[in-house]
């Protein structure tokens, strides 16, 4: 059996988490609540570099503990995760040689996140899966994304491609054991080629290593249909759909408009039913909490499972 139907036969829910630096943020910035997905707060409130970068002074999740969080995974009956390795706030989650803006040399906190999780991860039986934003990157000067601090005609984004990206992309195929996937995202301003090259490095490095639809130009191993969609027939080729609990991915203490765990219930049911993978998500706090929400929610999808899911 080859990788693609390892996933999509065998794995067919998994979970999302979002976590960086604006979940430190919690979707407010000088006192009012940004209107929009928590994890866009840099671009939605023009928040500059300089002063982005404070924030990675004030990360220190005393609560995170991998092991609490893949066990609240692997008993939701998820078969993988998904974790942001580096959102388009352009902060990496582990410790990069290529860029200081990381978690291990920004932060008090000064660990490993991914890689901890990665190591959890393979304890509980679930497997490890990789976000990247490979096209935005605000915090880059040639990233894509950010008009506030950069002028996009002094912007290259050949540079930050060569400079960044692939860098970026060797270190987390090679330093964080085998990978299920990695899914880029926006692929707003890479033209073709450079898609296509992406695609095939990770390939080079991992060979099972799947690449989802989001890194532009039709390439990537499977589709990746838009957010919370489910389409009202089966579709054969393999797909997947990403899913918030409530309206943002990141964390965003004034969101409370949480789906029902019922609902969530018959999301997942409804996109395996078509022959599709559910991508549920998660945003935990700067403290490294997950919601007490998303632990309900995860608990009764394992209930339901362990009831009406088993042979
Ligand atoms: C992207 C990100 O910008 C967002 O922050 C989050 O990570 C999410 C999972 O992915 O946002 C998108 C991308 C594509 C669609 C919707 C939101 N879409 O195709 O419907």
């Amino acid at each position: 059996k080859d990788a693609l139907d390892e996933f999509f036969i065998d794995r067919k829910f998994g979970v999302f988490i979002h976590w960086g630096l604006y979940s430190v943020l919690a979707g407010r910035w000088q006192g009012k609540t940004t209107p929009y997905i928590a994890e866009w707060i840099m671009k939605r409130e023009r928040i500059p570099v300089k002063e982005y970068e404070k924030i990675a002074s004030q990360f220190n999740p005393g609560n995170f503990d991998a092991d609490e969080w893949v066990e609240n995974i692997a008993r939701s009956g998820a078969r993988y995760m998904v974790v942001t390795a580096k959102h388009h706030e352009g902060f990496a989650m582990y410790h990069s040689k290529v860029s200081p803006f990381n978690v291990v040399d920004a932060t008090e906190f000064g660990r490993d996140i991914i890689g901890e999780l990665s190591i959890a991860a393979k304890k509980y039986g679930i497997k490890f899966c990789l976000y990247y934003s490979h096209d935005q990157d605000w915090h880059h000067p040639h990233g894509f994304g950010n008009d506030w601090d950069y002028r996009p005609q002094d912007q290259d984004f050949d540079v930050y491609f060569n400079e960044m990206v692939l860098p970026q992309v060797r270190e987390l195929l090679t330093g964080y054991g085998s990978i299920g996937m990695i899914w880029f995202d926006t692929p707003f301003s890479i033209d073709k080629a450079k898609s296509r090259r992406l695609c095939d490095f990770v390939h080079e490095l991992q060979p099972a290593c799947l690449v989802n639809g989001r890194i532009g130009h039709d390439l990537g191993d499977f589709s990746e249909i838009s957010d919370n969609g489910v389409p009202s027939t089966v579709v054969e080729q393999a797909w997947e759909t990403p899913l918030t609990m409530n309206d943002s991915w990141g964390y965003k203490v004034d969101d409370n408009n949480w789906k029902k765990p019922q609902t969530l219930v018959r999301y997942l049911s409804g996109i395996v039913g078509k022959g599709g993978n559910c991508l549920l998500n998660i945003g935990p706090d700067g403290d490294g909490n997950i919601p007490e929400q998303s632990v309900e929610i995860l608990d009764s999808i394992g209930s339901w499972l362990r009831i009406n899911g088993d042979a």
